[in-house]
């Protein structure tokens, strides 16, 4: 129980200090690509990994660095990647938005909202029809609900009994839009089931929680063959695309802000830690490990070079 508690604080710590990392830089204008920040979703993505076995597959969106960070634990070609450098995961083509690391089952990231669902229903398809006992969870926000594509996936899912976790990451915005001035529906059990597709929610920043939530999921879909729909509430602490805060953009309040601040995701699991009697050197052990990691993946990015004009048009599709 406490090695758990260690593990998801590890791998929190390590998004939290990447993302400080990236908002001191980004203002250094060394970084071109569009910042679509993970913090305040650390435990959704920590407890939701966590709890996946490393063959297992993901997918998710623009705002993925969370996602990599857990599922990779790679700095260098993470920062690489930011810094448009070819030691980067698509040597410096991607950038923030289109992270992926096919060796460790991050299958891709994509900023066209809902794109990456349909692509992980493929990849659950190949993996039923392979038999390979491998699971794919796709991460995508509430605005991606409001997709067509969205429904078509859950319907075909539950038609054919794939092997897949729908992770809604509910931050309660698509931009600067309310969910509920978006969605007519506001319960997902009813409407899921009836698609033969178990759903869970939490509201928490508990990363030990969502673990506990996404391990029901996978022993459910081990024992029924149905695919799982978990929702899992967080707040976005800075603005849609960027590194600032933005409570003076007339959408949202600050104090609404203030409330999930004070159930902060890494302060909350700091704090657990000490409770279960793991000392302060240990933890302060680890920060300064994983701050070590950053910094080296920062210069490493740093020492890569620019890819070569010549590559521009290597490993990307082409019209003929
Ligand atoms: C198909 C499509 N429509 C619109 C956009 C513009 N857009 C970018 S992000 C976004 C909101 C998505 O909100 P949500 O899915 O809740 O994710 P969040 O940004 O909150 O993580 C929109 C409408 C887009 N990228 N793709």
């Amino acid at each position: 129980m406490k090695h758990l508690s260690i593990e998801l604080y590890k791998k929190m710590f390590l998004i939290r200090s990447a993302e400080l990392q990236i908002q001191e830089i980004y203002a250094q204008d060394e970084m071109k690509t569009p910042m679509h920040m993970s913090m305040g979703e650390e435990a959704i993505v920590a407890g939701v990994v966590g709890a996946l076995n490393a063959e297992d597959q993901v997918l998710g969106t623009y705002r993925s660095h969370a996602l990599y960070l857990a599922k990779t634990g790679d700095t260098e070609r993470f920062y690489a990647e930011m810094f448009g450098k070819v030691g980067g995961c698509a040597r410096g083509k991607a950038g923030s938005m289109h992270l992926s690391a096919l060796g460790q089952g991050l299958l891709c990231c994509s900023a066209i909202v809902a794109s990456g669902i349909p692509v992980a229903m493929g990849a659950a398809f190949a993996n039923k029809y392979k038999n390979n006992g491998k699971r794919v969870a796709v991460f995508f926000g509430d605005g991606a609900m409001d997709e067509g594509v969205f429904w078509e996936t859950i319907n075909f899912c539950g038609l054919h009994k794939l092997p897949i976790l729908f992770i809604c990451e509910d931050n309660g915005f698509a931009v600067h839009t309310r969910r509920e001035k978006r969605q007519r529906f506001s319960s997902d059990h009813q409407l899921f089931e009836n698609f033969g597709i178990k759903a869970f929610e939490e509201n928490t920043t508990d990363p030990e929680i969502i673990y506990n939530t996404t391990r029901n999921a996978l022993n459910h879909l081990q024992t029924t063959g149905q695919p799982c729909f978990l929702r899992f509430h967080y707040y976005r602490y800075l603005e849609h695309v960027g590194i600032n805060e933005d409570f003076d953009a007339g959408y949202r309040d600050r104090e609404e802000f203030l409330a999930w601040r004070e159930k902060d995701p890494l302060r909350m699991q700091r704090q657990k830690l000490l409770g279960q009697g793991v000392s302060l050197a240990l933890i302060e052990a680890l920060e300064h490990e994983i701050n070590a990691k950053v910094e080296a993946g920062i210069r490493f990015a740093r020492q890569s070079s620019f890819p070569a004009e010549c590559e521009t048009y290597q490993g990307v599709f082409q019209c003929a």
